[in-house]
């Protein structure tokens, strides 16, 4: 084979290689957009917010902000580092057998790379403590106090309404690892959730508030929000509790007042008045049962 048909074979075999890569990219668009396209504007939604649901709460936003601030710091220093990477790849070959310089001990870069971290670090953590300030700033008179038990494994809601004159009483509603639970919570009005356990530390958690807090035994932890999306939402254990751990789970409803004031009554009616501070669940899921049949 002469030096001109080694050449042309090169050129055909690169030109072969872009076609493919360009026939890949073409496909892996088309893929992604019929992907988004089959989307609902709720997956749309949760992509644009880089993986988190809908906000439902008025301590949400900031968490938000929070969250893509961090994941833009994230990605503007990726880019750097990548750009960095990638530039001494090129820049610095390895050609004709030799090294280029070596920067060992070099003092003025090492203490760059000691700071920089720190000032990554120093920023997150400064924001970090104002959004925590602003999520866990408490209420002076909350409008509604709702005490939850985390229990093996299911909850107890406790709404002390007592002094509400639409409803009169202290109402409670108590699930099951059979019979999830449900929350009522008013639209625009604030709530006070105080939360006990009588048995292991869980943690009471809403996704959609952005937030969540751990249920421990003996302790008395406490936080304040106004829910300001009406709708359906779930609520979960964010804290490895036992055995159902993963059967410990609720539904929120975020109402209009009239509809929270009349579901409490519907309570009351009930007879689920007082207080219930929950029990550890005695009832056990059963094992699935065999269904026979041959072979
Ligand atoms: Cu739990």
């Amino acid at each position: 084979m002469s030096g001109d048909d080694w050449s042309a074979g090169t050129r055909t075999a690169r030109s072969r290689g872009r076609r493919g890569l360009r026939v890949l990219l073409g496909v892996g668009v088309i893929g992604a957009a019929a992907a988004l396209s089959g989307c609902s504007q709720e997956t749309v939604g949760q992509l644009k917010r880089l993986g988190l649901p809908v906000a439902a709460s008025d301590r949400a936003p900031s968490i938000h902000d929070l969250w893509i601030g961090s994941w833009i710091a994230a990605g503007a220093i990726g880019l750097f580092v990548w750009g960095l990477i990638i530039y001494c790849v090129v820049r610095f070959k390895r050609r004709h057998g030799g090294y280029v310089k070596q920067n060992r001990y070099n003092l003025p870069l090492e203490v760059l790379y000691t700071i920089a971290p720190f000032v990554v670090i120093g920023v997150l953590f400064y924001y970090t403590v104002l959004v925590q300030e602003h999520v866990q700033a408490k209420v002076a008179e909350p409008q509604h106090t709702i005490d939850v038990v985390g229990q093996k494994w299911s909850w107890t809601f406790n709404y002390r309404e007592a002094n509400n004159p639409q409803v009169g009483n202290d109402v409670w509603e108590s699930g099951t690892i059979e019979k999830t639970p449900d929350l009522y919570l008013p639209v625009g009005q604030t709530v006070r959730f105080r939360l006990t356990s009588p048995d292991v530390i869980h943690s009471f958690w809403i996704p959609s508030f952005y937030e969540k807090m751990d249920v421990i035994p003996g302790r008395h932890n406490y936080f304040d929000v106004t829910p300001t999306r009406l709708g359906d939402y779930d609520g979960k254990c964010a804290e490895l509790c036992g055995t159902y751990h993963s059967a410990m789970l609720f539904k929120v409803h975020i109402v209009p007042v009239a509809e929270y004031n009349e579901k409490l009554k519907e309570l009351a009616q009930a007879g689920q008045t007082g207080v219930n501070l929950g029990n550890t669940s005695t009832t056990v899921l059963q094992p699935p049962t065999d269904t026979g049949g041959e072979g």
